[in-house]
């Protein structure tokens, strides 16, 4: 999807113009209320390659082509559309759709009881998203998640629920989206950190709850959980990953685990030997960004240029959004789990470190970005200033096809969807990836082990277990976790949205804005000790 022929405005009386005069294109006065928009011809017509088996596949598929393209195309009466052929972000509908669904909810919601702590997360991510200040909801957020939190550490899905990796995400995410001291003061991370330490397994992953399954979500939301709360790497003698060996700790061997996740297809499964998706994909790297440099990590792992052959096939025209898995169809949520990897592969492939994968690209994303000069320092990695997927393609699935054009509001899966909470978070959070550029300072060589050693025990003294002088990922994760992103707003190309309908920034790994990382992170470092 590099590069599209765009149909040029029409002008109210066609006329025919002579190639070989460059006077008569001059006297060519434009008439601008006849302008049909510019949308290029790869979003609002058929492949033009097409397999001629028909299956339930390729029937669904063609499907979602036709109710998408009406909306592609500029032509749904219930939108208004700029000159791009793009209709502007209705911030004022979704902040409305959002507030309501953090209050009172219908009946059938009772269903997704368990999910409590995920709407909070999915509602205050996505109003923070759109600019509004959310921490009129701390007292009432840090009240619900001290309602949801367990003795024996973690929060549930609610009162009385067991606590689950997932949630406990949730609400720490939440915590920090309405950030303050009573917000943070909820989490009791003596026991967090205990429980943590009995989900995690001796091949280097995390069960998602006592005696639940273990899957790739469960060391992405350990990870996570670890490092915002600033606790402890060190096992418990109770851990089921306890060895005695103090270099083995809370994030040994995810590296591995991640690495036994990638398939046959480039891409990354919820556990080995499963099939390859996006939301997985996300989790992967958001793991192995917080092990380490990921510069260094990402290729320690991962195959890069099979992955990103993968990722940027998830890519569909003429819809321009991604699906999550291969023979399946777009959605907007994965707008965020495939788009979001984005800035984490560039992360990965804009440093000079990026020495671990040496495989030649292959795959169509890896044939389209190997015209660029500057392969050199890259190992064989495709250049990433050539853009990795279509951005203009995915913001106009996003703003075509994923709003709700009725009073409702909200953002959703596709045309014919309901609106709902959870995509109007990861709909906006790729709409967010994609209307920005994250960099990252290149890796510093590893400092050497005596130095490691100091470095590692300033920050909590109190740790004993913290002074092994091995090299070990877990040793570079305390710091990785810490790497400050730079962000600026993305103005390659053509910008086919207006400047206010540019979302807000979110830290690529965490998925919130970065000064919510850094506060929540201060306060504990602040802190010192449990
Ligand atoms: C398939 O659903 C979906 C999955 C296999 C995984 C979904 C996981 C997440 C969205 C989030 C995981 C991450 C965290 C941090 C908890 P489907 O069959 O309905 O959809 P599809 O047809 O698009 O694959
Ligand atoms: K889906």
């Amino acid at each position: 999807m590099a590069t599209q022929q765009r149909r040029p405005p029409a002008p109210a009386t066609a006329r025919p113009v002579s190639p070989d005069s460059e006077a008569v294109d001059e006297e060519i006065v434009l008439d601008t209320r006849s302008f049909e928009p510019m949308i290029p011809d790869l979003f609002t017509q058929l492949p033009p390659v097409r397999d001629s088996l028909v299956t339930g596949t390729s029937q669904v598929q063609d499907e979602t082509v036709g109710v998408c393209l009406p909306f592609l195309s500029g032509e749904d009466a219930a939108f208004e559309y700029n000159e791009h052929g793009v209709p502007r972000l209705d911030r004022e509908r979704h902040v409305r759709f959002l507030h309501k669904s953090l209050g009172r909810l219908p009946g059938a919601f009772v269903a997704a009881d368990a999910s409590r702590p995920w709407f909070l997360y999915w509602c205050l991510a996505a109003l923070t998203l759109l600019g509004e200040d959310v921490t009129s909801y701390r007292e009432s957020v840090a009240e619900t998640a001290r309602s949801m939190q367990n003795d024996t550490g973690g929060f549930g899905g609610g009162g009385r629920q067991l606590s689950h990796l997932a949630t406990t995400y949730a609400v720490v995410l939440s915590l920090a989206l309405v950030g303050g001291e009573e917000a943070y003061e909820v989490v009791d991370r003596k026991a967090m950190w205990r429980w943590l330490c009995s989900l995690k397994q001796p091949d280097g992953g995390f069960q998602v709850c006592l005696g639940g399954e273990e899957d790739i979500r469960g060391a992405y939301c350990a990870a996570i959980i670890i490092t915002l709360l600033g606790l402890p790497l060190d096992l418990t003698p109770e851990s089921p990953a306890w060895t005695g060996d103090s270099s083995v700790n809370l994030l040994s061997g995810v590296g591995d685990y991640v690495r036994r996740c990638q398939t046959f297809e480039g891409g990354i499964s919820g556990q080995p030997n499963a099939e390859a998706h996006g939301a997985y994909a996300f989790c992967a790297l958001g793991c192995l960004a917080l092990l380490d440099h990921p510069a260094r990590s990402i290729p320690s792992y991962l195959d890069v240029p099979r992955l990103i052959a993968w990722l940027s096939s998830r890519q569909y025209a003429p819809e321009g959004g991604f699906s999550g898995r291969t023979n399946k169809l777009v959605d907007g949520c994965y707008s965020f789990w495939v788009g979001g990897c984005f800035p984490l592969i560039e992360a990965c492939l804009n440093s000079g470190g990026a020495g671990g994968a040496s495989a030649a690209p292959d795959g169509p994303a890896a044939a389209a970005t190997t015209t660029s000069s500057s392969t050199n320092s890259r190992g064989g990695l495709p250049p990433a200033d050539d853009t990795l997927f279509s951005r203009e393609g995915l913001i106009r699935y996003i703003l075509c096809c994923c709003q709700d054009q009725t009073k409702r509001g909200g953002l959703r899966d596709k045309p014919g969807k309901n609106s709902d909470a959870y995509h109007s978070c990861y709909v906006l959070s790729g709409l967010s990836s994609a209307q920005h550029q994250w960099e990252l300072d290149e890796p510093d060589a590893p400092p050497p082990p005596q130095q490691q050693q100091q470095q590692q025990q300033q920050p909590d003294e109190e740790n004993e277990t913290a002074a092994s002088s091995d090299a070990s990922p877990p040793k570079a994760a305390a710091a990785a976790a810490d790497l400050v992103w730079a962000v600026l707003p993305y103005l390659e190309g053509v910008q086919i949205f207006d400047n206010k309908d540019r979302v807000r920034p979110i830290h690529p790994v965490y998925a919130i804005p970065q000064q919510n990382v850094l506060a929540m992170k201060e306060y504990f470092r602040k802190k010192q000790g449990l």
